[in-house]
Parts: C-alpha cells; sequence; structure tokens
C-alpha cells in the first residue's frame, strides 16, 4: 500500500533509510520548511539559507527522479508551521494509512514525533534507524555498557577495526593508533592556505536569501556572501578539493589559528556531512585512499578519520545514550549569563572578537577557535551552560543538538562532571599565543599574570581552579596544576583573586 515519506531537513540523501524502499509510482513524499525549525533557537542567517536552499535543491532532485513531493514552503499562507500537523493533512488526503521517516537528530523531534503517534494510533509512525551513521544505537550501547570511562580513544580503535580503517593485520598501519603528537604546530607567518571552495549562489539560494532577509533579519549573522555548498555534487567537490588542496597539511596545523582566517587547512565538510549531502563513509574512504596514493601523509589522515570516525560517531552515540538528562547537569555549578559580547563581537580581547567576528561573518569556526578560545572562555568565567549551548547551536551552521551538545555541554564546560572527557580544557593565554597571532594586536599583554593589562584568560584560569577545588581538586590529571597553585604565595593568589573579581564584575 502507498506509503508517506517525511524528509527532514538534515536528511537530504537518496541512500537515506527512510527511502531504501520507497517507490515514485505508489508513494508521496512530504518536506516541510517550518518557523518552528528555523526559531527554536533563532539560527544564523547563512544557517537557515544553508538548510533551506539545499532542502529545495533536494526536493527537485527528487522530482527528477519521478518522486511525487510535496513541499512546504516557509511563507505559504496554510503551513501549520508542525511536522505533525502537516503529516496530518497529506495522510488524511491521500488516504495513505503510514508515514515512514528516518529518527530525528535531535531529542525534541523525537519526542514530538512519539508522542503524535500515542494520540494517532489509527496511523502507523514508522521511525527507522538513521544508517548515515556507522555506529548504531544498539551497538554504542553494547560498547558503553560496564564500562567506567567511556573515552573517545577506545571507542574510536574499535571503530577502526570494525570497518578495518588504516589497519595492517589487526593492528594500527604505522604502528600507533593516534598520531596527534606530530599534529600540534602552529602556522608559519608565510605560509598561505588555500582558498576554501566557494559557490555562487543560484536562483534557487537567491530567492531562499530574500526569504531569510525577510522573516528572519533580526537573527543573529552576516547574511551577504552565502557561498556554501547547496547540493550533493557541490559538497561532493569540497570533498575533493580538500583532499587535493589541504588534506596533506591538516594533520599539521588543526590547532593552529590566524587572524582573519578560520578555514585554513580544515575539510570545511560538517555542514555538508551533517545534512546529509555527503556521506562520511566517503570522505573516510578518499583521505584512506589519498595515503595509499602517497598524496597524503598518515599523521594526515589518520587525523582527519579520527574526527570522522571517532569523534563525530562517539559524540552522537554519547547524546542518544544519556540523553534527556544530560542537558541538565551542571557539575561547576556555573550561573554567569553570557556576555554581550558573544552577539556583537565588542571586547577588548582580540582572540574573542576574532572568533566571533568570523562566526558572525561565516557561521564557521574551526574545532581550536570553538574549543580554546569561545569555549575556554565560556568555562573559565563559569558561563550558564544553558546559554552556552544555546549559542552554539544557533551560530554555526553545522551544528545540530546531538553533536552541539557533547561538545559544549561536555568537552568544553565539563558541566557533564566527566562522562565525556576526563578532565576540563582549561588554558592560559600562553596556549592561544602559542596557536595564533591573535596576541600580538591585542589590548591585553598576553605574559603578564595579573593586573589591568594581563591577559584575563591568564588569571582567570588560576581563579577558575581556585574557585573549583571542591569539584576539581582531586581530579587526578589537574593535581600538577594545583601543586602549582598551591606553590603560590598568598600574595601572589590574592593578586590573581583580585584581578579576576575587577575583570568579572565589570563583565555582568
Ligand atoms: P575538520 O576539522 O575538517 O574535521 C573533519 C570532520 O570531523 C568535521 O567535518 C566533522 O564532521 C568531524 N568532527 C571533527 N571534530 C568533531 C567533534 N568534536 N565532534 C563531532 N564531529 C567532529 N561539529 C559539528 O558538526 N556541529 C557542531 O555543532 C559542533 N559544535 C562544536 C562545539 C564546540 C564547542 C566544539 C569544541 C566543537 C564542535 N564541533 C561541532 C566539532 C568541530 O569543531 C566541527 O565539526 C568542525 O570545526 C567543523 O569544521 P570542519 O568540517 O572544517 O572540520
Ligand atoms: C535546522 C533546520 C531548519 C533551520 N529548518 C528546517 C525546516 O524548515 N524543515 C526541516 O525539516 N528541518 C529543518 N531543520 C533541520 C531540523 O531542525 C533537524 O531535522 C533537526 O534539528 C534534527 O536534527
Ligand atoms: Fe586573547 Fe590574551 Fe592573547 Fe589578548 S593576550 S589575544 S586576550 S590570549
Amino acid at each position: 500500500s502507498p506509503s508517506l515519506r517525511l524528509i527532514l531537513g538534515d536528511q537530504l540523501g537518496f541512500d537515506l533509510s527512510s527511502l531504501r524502499d520507497a517507490d515514485p509510482d505508489r508513494d508521496l513524499i512530504l518536506m516541510c520548511e517550518l518557523r518552528a525549525e528555523a526559531q527554536y533557537v533563532r539560527h544564523h542567517k547563512k544557517k537557515l539559507v544553508l538548510v533551506l536552499s539545499a532542502m529545495r535543491h533536494f526536493a527537485k532532485a527528487l522530482q527528477a527522479r519521478s518522486f511525487r513531493v510535496r513541499y512546504r514552503r516557509l511563507d505559504e499562507a496554510d503551513n501549520s508551521g508542525s511536522f505533525t500537523t502537516e503529516i496530518e493533512k497529506v495522510l488524511q488526503q491521500s488516504g495513505c494509512r503510514r508515514c515512514i521517516l528516518t529518527e530525528p537528530g535531535e531529542y525534541r523531534l523525537r519526542q514530538q514525533f512519539e508522542h503524535w503517534q500515542t494520540e494517532h494510533p489509527e496511523y502507523t509512525l514508522e521511525m527507522r534507524e538513521d544508517d548515515r551513521f556507522l555506529c548504531s544505537h544498539a551497538d554504542f550501547q553494547r560498547w558503553a555498557k560496564g564500562r567506567k570511562q567511556l573515552r573517545m580513544e577506545y571507542f574510536y580503535r574499535e571503530m577502526r577495526r570494525r570497518y578495518g580503517i588504516l589497519l595492517e593485520e589487526d593492528q594500527p598501519l604505522g604502528g600507533k593508533w593516534n598520531l596527534d603528537h606530530d599534529n600540534r604546530q602552529p602556522l608559519p607567518a608565510d605560509r598561505q592556505p588555500p582558498a576554501p571552495t566557494r559557490f555562487t549562489p543560484d536562483a534557487i539560494t537567491r530567492d531562499v536569501m530574500t526569504l531569510v532577509e525577510q522573516h528572519f533579519d533580526d537573527h543573529f549573522g552576516v547574511l551577504e556572501n552565502f557561498d556554501l555548498a547547496v547540493t550533493a555534487e557541490q559538497a561532493q567537490q569540497v570533498l575533493d578539493d580538500f583532499v587535493e588542496q589541504r588534506l596533506p597539511l591538516f594533520g599539521d596545523y588543526q590547532d593552529a589559528m590566524r587572524q582573519g582566517d578560520p578555514w585554513l587547512y580544515h575539510s570545511h565538510l560538517s555542514f555538508y556531512i551533517n545534512l546529509g549531502l555527503l556521506d562520511p563513509r566517503a570522505a573516510i574512504e578518499a583521505a584512506e585512499q589519498a595515503l595509499y596514493r602517497g598524496l597524503a601523509p598518515l599523521n594526515a589522515v589518520e587525523g582527519f578519520i579520527r574526527q570522522i570516525l571517532g569523534w563525530r560517531e562517539y559524540v552522537r552515540g554519547l547524546y542518544w545514550l544519556k540523553m534527556p538528562e544530560y542537558r541538565s547537569r551542571n557539575f561547576l555549578h556555573a550561573t554567569r549569563p553570557l556576555p554581550r559580547f558573544y552577539w556583537d563581537a565588542d571586547t577588548p580581547m582580540n582572540c574573542l572578537h576574532q572568533c566571533v567576528e568570523d562566526t558572525r561573518q561565516h557561521a564557521y569556526a574551526h574545532h581550536i577557535q570553538r574549543l580554546m578560545v569561545l569555549g575556554n572562555f565560556a568555562l573559565l568565567a563559569g558561563l550558564n551552560p544553558d546559554e552556552v549551548n544555546e549559542w552554539y547551536l544557533l551560530v554555526y551552521a553545522d551544528a545540530y543538538e546531538w553533536v552541539e551538545l557533547p561538545n559544549v555541554h561536555g568537552m568544553v564546560l565539563f558541566a557533564d562532571g566527566g562522562v565525556l572527557a576526563s578532565k576540563p580544557y582549561a588554558a592560559g593565554g600562553a596556549y592561544i599565543n602559542r596557536m595564533s597571532d591573535y596576541c600580538r594586536q591585542c589590548h591585553y599583554n598576553v605574559k603578564q599574570k595579573h593586573g589591568d593589562r594581563a591577559c584575563p584568560f591568564n588569571y582567570l584560569y588560576w581563579d577558575f581552579l581556585q574557585r573549583n577545588a571542591a569539584q576539581l581538586r582531586r581530579n587526578p590529571r589537574l593535581g600538577l596544576a594545583y601543586r602549582n597553585l598551591e606553590r603560590m604565595s598568598d600574595t601572589q593568589r590574592q593578586q590573581i583573586e583580585e584581578s579576576a573579581r575587577i575583570f568579572l564584575e565589570q563583565l555582568d
């Protein structure tokens, strides 16, 4: 019998589990642009353009394969604004009894669909596993079961073995699972990274840009100069260019930061993998092939594959294992409101100014900017996890809660008390100075430890440890840091505390 297939905005691929047995002659496909999805957090304008334009392009691609697509545009007068109401309307009109969908990536939507099914037993809602991921819920649960700690590194090794990636016999190619010690180099001033792959907006994208301008003009971020990929073909082009031009140095400069350039040697693929425009397996395979063809070294290829086969799968597994409790923890009792400069970039701390500005412009910042600048500050200043999570979820064009939450709540804020990370990623200004050129153009002095002109990260780091001693003092990985703190004179400790107090007071 005919069925309705609902495709969500981040499910834009023909290999989707909900489409696998679809019959163009019989079945009907539903896609909905919804105000509720654009505004449950007020997404960056470029993110809205990306998602809506990619949706419209995918609907066209489905039609080109003879599928009948019911596509609800955001500004249609009778758009009800909810997935389940739209499903119900189409089921009633078409006489279908069954709606098939691939499970949503976010908990709130899964709940919404499950709730609707309970209220509407006359229909069947068939929610299928999202097998774009390489680790199923069951596999992750099996891996997690009985473990005291859920460390990514061990998960990653198992994934390598399961998929036979970068292995010799049963051992890691090159003898080590992890080549990160080769990978922490700053970017020399004379290194010029290749320009990122850009696309000129077509008529569909231009329409969407007008729509976003009309309806969501007060959202965060710059709309102009949108140049991201919006189709599977374009996403493949980004992957090809990455492998050829940037992958060879990806490892070396993975942690480096440079003023005015967030793109560097990164892949810029998270947008597309998360939307379904690019299969993560294709990215992993392309990198592995580059190694075997002698086009990229092992430290680069292993580093890249670990991000996708390791981190990406691991955070998604953890999210579904721990939700909904995960989000409500606040291990460090952090309560400070998010300072305004996260929105307007107006701060004399140059590293933060630059990273917010990159984010505003591009709905992108690379990993170390998110973790060691924007995140490190949020951790050290004790910012409220709910506000920080919401910020990250709306500002980045690759952000969905399944990937945002473990990275922010766990990795950055340590609000989960150490489920994800063994210790908080706290650091002083020296780290940022080593890995970037931000400090040279800053109002503050990165070498100074306290006082007016001292880099705030320096005293906030020690003040953070002191403030959170009850929660962190017994963490074995922080033993050395606490011993250094305790070795300081009382005067030193008071100066730090005083500088931190003054700084944090003017922040509020
Ligand atoms: P590359 O550096 O080229 O990495 C390759 C790929 O690996 C990425 O495309 C991505 O698919 C994957 N990857 C790398 N690191 C991670 C990670 N920690 N978790 C999951 N996947 C990873 N990534 C998102 O996709 N969405 C988010 O909302 C998001 N929020 C983050 C928030 C914080 C605070 C931090 C520290 C990291 C976050 N990340 C998020 C992970 C990472 O920063 C981005 O995936 C990456 O910057 C995207 O750019 P890229 O494609 O150029 O990545
Ligand atoms: C992110 C997003 C946005 C902005 N808009 C839509 C939309 O209008 N219609 C839609 O189906 N999906 C959208 N999405 C993606 C969903 O929010 C996404 O499916 C969930 O966050 C689950 O990952
Ligand atoms: Fe950032 Fe401190 Fe460097 Fe300024 S001196 S850029 S605040 S790390």
